[in-house]
């Protein structure tokens, strides 16, 4: 891949096995950051932008389709890139202890890199709503978790209190150094693309992600590396879509516990990012995005969690308004680990169990 060539080469190679620096070090002139400025990286970033061939030949139209799979981030979700920035700069400031709250691929990140940077995470996550891997992830990485009786919107109300009456880093998207972190998988997409995509399909949460991307597509083009900019398709699910409906939602429901958020903090930057890129919001329904997570899954090889699924099931939605020959990148926030669950009850495989151990039973069973 010549982008990474390009990159690393400016690199000794020294720093991991492959060279790959972290993102901070690479795209170092693009960020806030100075030689004060303690890196704290476990080498995030450069995550693989896949050609999704299936998908691409079933729309035609000579269209070709990318995921930037970001579920291979250190810690399984494109929140790695903003928080290597964020815990930097909480490092640099002195801090001894971050705070966030987290519908469970945030707190998973915090712990990560918190501990890693020697701080204390403590996390505010909806009790009984965060997925067993992005559990699991929190609880490993030393955090310490509070799992609240309401949603990720009122733990979010919490944090924000709570980083004004403590000294606490608060370490969501409302801090700015997330975003100038998350904005590098814009650039990474242009450095392999050779120019930015016609459209960027994405999910929504909180819409930090898709306020970073429109940042950093934005700094690109004018720094004459693009010669456009892409036209942001961004998602929720249809229970949990506040940026369609443009109304906060009270009780935001989805299987995409990833996206269930009702009060988005990043709206008014999201609704400036659509406007400015000629973008469209809308829904997808639970059954559209798992449709579009088994398809990832049995057709083109690829994992991902169901709510980076949206990007692809927003994708599907709209596949007869895709120009000819368009260029297309679907953001695949996070890894399908993290949500084991969603997977064994959603799948369409062949799973025969108490077998015994005898070829000619098995063979049978395969219609060998
Ligand atoms: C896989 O972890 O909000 O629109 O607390 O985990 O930037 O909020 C996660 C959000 C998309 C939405 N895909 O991103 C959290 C959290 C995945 C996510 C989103 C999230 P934003």
């Amino acid at each position: 891949m010549t982008f990474i060539k390009n990159i690393v080469g400016k690199f000794t190679g020294s720093e991991s096995k492959n060279g790959w620096p972290g993102l901070i070090e690479a795209y170092k002139k693009w960020l806030p950051v100075t030689s004060q400025t303690p890196i704290i990286t476990l080498k995030e970033g450069a995550t693989p932008l896949i050609e999704l061939l299936s998908i691409s030949k079933s729309i035609g139209k000579g269209v070709k389709i990318y995921a930037k799979y970001d579920g291979l981030n250190p810690t399984g979700s494109f929140k790695d890139r903003g928080m290597t920035m964020a815990i930097s700069k909480a490092k640099e400031d002195g801090c001894k202890a971050v705070i966030c709250a987290s519908t469970g691929n945030t707190s998973a990140s915090a712990a990560a890199y918190a501990r890693r940077g020697d701080m204390r995470a403590f996390v505010l996550i909806p009790d009984g709503y965060v997925a067993q891997g992005k559990l699991a992830q929190a609880l490993v990485y030393g955090a310490e978790i509070i799992a609240i009786k309401g949603n990720f919107d009122k733990a979010l109300e919490l944090v924000q209190k709570m980083s004004k009456e403590f000294p606490l880093t608060l370490v969501n998207s409302v801090n700015p150094y997330r975003l100038q972190g998350q904005k590098t998988a814009a650039f990474e997409i242009i450095d392999e693309l050779g120019n930015a995509p016609d459209w960027l399909c994405i999910p929504m949460g909180n819409a930090g992600n898709i306020s970073a991307y429109w940042l950093g597509f934005k700094e690109y083009f004018e720094a004459k590396k693009s010669t456009k900019l892409p036209k942001l398709m961004g998602y929720q699910a249809k229970g949990s879509a506040p940026l369609v409906y443009n109304q906060i939602i009270d009780e935001p429901k989805t299987i995409a516990t990833a996206i269930r958020i009702g009060n988005p903090v990043n709206k008014e930057k999201a609704y400036k990012a659509k406007a400015e890129s000629n973008g469209t919001f809308d829904y997808v329904t639970d059954d559209e995005i798992i449709s579009a997570y088994k398809r990832l899954g049995k057709e083109e090889g690829i994992f991902c969690e169901p709510a980076s699924a949206a990007s692809v099931a927003g994708l599907l939605k709209y596949s007869n308004n895709i120009p000819e020959n368009s260029t297309i990148v679907c953001v695949l926030t996070g890894n399908g680990l993290k949500d084991p669950d969603c997977a064994i009850k959603n799948n369409d495989a062949s799973f025969y169990t108490g077998i015994n151990p005898d070829m000619k039973e098995i063979s049978k069973i395969l219609g060998l």
